[in-house]
């Protein structure tokens, strides 16, 4: 018999990427939400300062949102996409193509950010294979990147405590150097400087496996979750460039920077490239509702389009590809963001958001200060005995003095909802500068 629970014992939830016993031993707990801000279960109010997890781009609990979801539960709670289809997943598929930079007329449904990079790099592979080059099979990606959880999300992934415990992941991956040099970027404002030459990186990789094996290159635009590395001037372009001649793929990977963080729609948009894979998740419903969408250009989707019409295309999609619920909620998103203009409000705020981050050079044990869009991280030395505690130390203060940030290792990364008021940018830079004042 299982043992009898408590109605609110906390260990019957194993929370993902979390220090499990140390937060149930003082857990930090929601129970509302609105706009900027979440409610405590002790009544307060903290204000967001990431977004939820990168992905309540307009805010908390929006009315059009709320009533897109409402509506179409009532309606049409369930419907496949297999063999079958329903109006909605059309609506949000033709939505989302309008928005996506130009050429990418075709979207592909998941249920996450995760997911939506395993259908990019299975696609990758599959689309050489169609095209008659069977033996472009391997993937790259970088150090420090973060592609999601799943195995080849992992693989191609670049951070060592993911990958470490899973063995041998997937075969056939390698990996481009990370972009982060602060002996030569650090506190710079925007785009860095030195490092355009990181890029050249993928030629030493196809010096080695030869291009003929090669499938796919995957990136994040701004790799967020290490802590913000912002791409150095020209390194997209010029990694672009040498997937295009060698015929690899480019995947951006964007399910942080779509849907307006940096201040344009897409990542791509804001630096100027032009991949041929794009992935997202997260603002695609605000977070209300697990949604992922893997964009392409007509080359890519045409390339499954050879064999016979009533043979399936492409032997891949979930249950949930392209649910009605998230679909409805992919409307109401996308209505809100063009109401409020929110897909370039970033670019309105940046300048200041860029000289308040920046305000904080000199406090104790920063080391380094970034930023790009509505995007800020502040780096800190890290104490060699307890490397990420002295970052860890300074998340859990700001919470007790109602503010959220994120922490990874010894980096906190800002990121608010794209409506945050200058009044609120003044409490968030406010509150962190005491915190890291006073902070042991
Ligand atoms: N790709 C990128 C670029 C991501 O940032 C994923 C894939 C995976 O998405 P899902 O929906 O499967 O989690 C992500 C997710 C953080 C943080 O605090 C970042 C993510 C998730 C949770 C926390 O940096 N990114």
């Amino acid at each position: 018999m299982n043992v009898q629970h408590k109605p609110n014992d906390l260990g019957a939830f194993w929370m993902p990427f979390s220090a499990n016993r140390q937060f149930k031993a003082a857990p930090r707990l929601f129970v509302g939400a609105e706009r900027m801000h979440y409610i405590t279960n002790d009544g307060r109010r903290v204000l967001d300062g990431t977004s939820g997890l990168w992905c309540v781009n307009a805010g908390h609990c929006r009315p059009k949102i709320v009533e897109a979801i409402s509506k179409q539960a009532a309606t049409l709670d369930f419907a496949g996409t297999f063999q079958m289809g329903h109006t909605r997943v059309f609506e949000a598929a033709n939505r989302l193509v309008n928005l996506a930079p130009k050429g990418f007329n075709h979207v592909f449904f998941t249920n996450s950010g995760s997911e939506s990079v395993e259908t990019a790099l299975k696609m990758s592979i599959a689309y050489h294979r169609a095209k008659g080059n069977g033996t472009k099979v391997r993937l790259i990606g970088r150090e420090r990147g973060y592609h999601g959880v799943n195995f080849g999300g992992t693989a191609v992934g670049g951070i060592a405590n993911n990958r470490k415990m899973f063995g041998a992941l997937v075969a056939g991956v390698d990996h481009l150097r990370h972009t982060h040099d602060l002996t030569k970027n650090a506190f710079t404002k925007g785009e860095p400087e030195h490092g355009v030459e990181l890029a050249d990186d993928l030629e030493r990789l196809v010096a080695l496996h030869d291009a003929s094996t090669i499938a796919a290159v995957i990136v994040e635009p701004v790799a967020c979750s290490t802590g913000v590395l912002i791409p150095p001037k020209g390194y997209l372009k010029r990694l672009e460039a040498i997937c295009r001649k060698h015929d690899i793929l480019l995947i951006a990977d964007e399910v942080i920077t779509a849907f307006g963080r940096l201040g344009t729609p897409f990542g791509s948009d804001y630096f100027g490239i032009s991949p041929d894979i794009i992935t997202t998740a997260k603002g695609i419903t605000n977070g209300t509702i697990p949604m992922g969408a893997v964009f392409v250009k007509d080359h890519l989707h045409d390339a499954f389009m050879n064999g016979p019409e009533w043979m399936i295309d492409f032997f891949h999609g979930y249950t949930y590809s392209g649910h009605p619920m998230a679909c409805a909620a992919t409307i109401g998103t996308l209505d809100t963001y063009e109401e409020e203009g929110l897909l370039t409000r970033a670019a309105e705020l940046a300048p200041y958001w860029q000289e308040r981050v920046h305000a904080l050079k000199g406090l104790p044990h920063v080391i380094d200060i970034r930023n790009i869009g509505l995007i800020g991280a502040v780096e800190f030395a890290p104490d060699p005995a307890q490397p990420g505690k002295r970052a860890y130390d300074r998340f859990v203060k700001c919470f007790e003095k109602n503010l959220l940030v994120r922490q990874t290792g010894d980096i906190i990364a800002l990121s608010p909802p794209l409506i945050v008021s200058k009044d609120e940018i003044d409490f968030l830079f406010d509150t962190f500068t005491e915190v890291l004042k006073t902070a042991a």
